[in-house]
């Protein structure tokens, strides 16, 4: 059995970061081991939320797995934030970083052409030196453009998408898949580079005239599970397009809608049968 760290915060209500990573990645059949960056509430789009600062931890757990010689088959990390943070999650991917080990990141911070919260464009500039050593990044397009520092647009087309993953490639990483991707009004999916074989994937499904928060986290948390299960990163963000739509569908057809984020976990029986189909 494969067993994953990931590297993000807990917010304790409203469907990210661990809450959804966490279960998704186990419902993979995958052992998922955390290392919780902070404590909110909430996550932050709410008008109000508590924040616990757990970066004095990260360095103590990392050296402790080191010295129990506890491996990873993956390290994926998800929203972190500060500078500081940054510093530490590159020295614990040096620490635990073998041959085997995949490095997955998706560098939360902005969506809709905005930063989130707390965020600034020299913090997208540190994340782009973070994204460097990673194996896969999973940025939309907003916190692609933030991290290249050139202006958002949503006015693109396929050229323009090649580009911006040859330059998120040129970062270090070796491969970049931009999510949230749409040429046509009635699809939305997942373009990707793979700079070692200089190759380009895409992959649509429907879009629905619906947004919610979270579903970047969803993506992320499928592909590494589709990708630990074996799948190609090409099927793997096939399996993530998929059930992120999935998942969209579900809630949007929950009438007594009274939780935040999507229903993810009505649809992890179809994640669960999706994984078995290797494309
Ligand atoms: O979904 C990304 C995310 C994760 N964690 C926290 C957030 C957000 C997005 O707003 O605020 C704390």
């Amino acid at each position: 059995m494969k067993r994953i760290l990931t590297v993000q915060d807990i917010s304790c209500v409203g469907r990210c970061s661990l809450t959804v990573a966490l279960p998704i990645i186990s419902a993979a059949g995958v052992e998922a081991g955390v290392l919780p960056t902070a404590v909110l509430s909430t996550h932050t789009a709410f008008p109000k939320f508590t924040f616990c600062d757990l970066t004095d931890e990260i360095e103590g757990i990392s050296k402790t797995f080191s010295e129990l010689e506890l491996d990873f088959d993956a390290i994926y990390t998800g929203y972190l934030g500060s500078f500081r943070q940054l510093g530490l999650v590159s020295e614990l991917i040096d620490r635990h970083k073998t041959e085997k080990c995949m490095v997955v990141i998706d560098p939360c911070m902005a969506d809709n052409g905005k930063l989130y919260k707390g965020f600034t464009p020299e913090f997208a500039k540190a994340m782009a030196g973070l994204c460097g050593k990673a194996d896969l990044i999973v940025p939309n397009l907003t916190e692609a453009c933030f991290m290249l520092g050139i202006p958002y647009t949503e006015d693109y087309d396929e050229e323009y998408i090649r580009k911006i993953l040859k330059q998120l490639t040129a970062l270090g990483a070796k491969r970049a898949a931009l999510t949230g991707i749409s040429f046509d009004p009635s699809k939305l999916g997942a373009y990707s580079y793979d700079s070692t074989t200089d190759s380009y994937f895409s992959c649509f499904n429907d879009r629905l005239p619906v947004a919610y928060h979270g579903t970047g986290d969803i993506f992320a948390s499928a592909t590494l599970g589709a990708l630990m299960r074996g799948h190609t990163t090409e099927s793997a963000l096939s399996v993530a397009v998929d059930y992120t739509l999935e998942c969209i569908r579900l809630t949007m057809a929950d009438e007594d809608r009274r939780t935040y984020g999507v229903n993810f976990e009505q649809a992890l029986p179809y994640y669960i049968d999706r994984l078995e189909i290797k494309k």
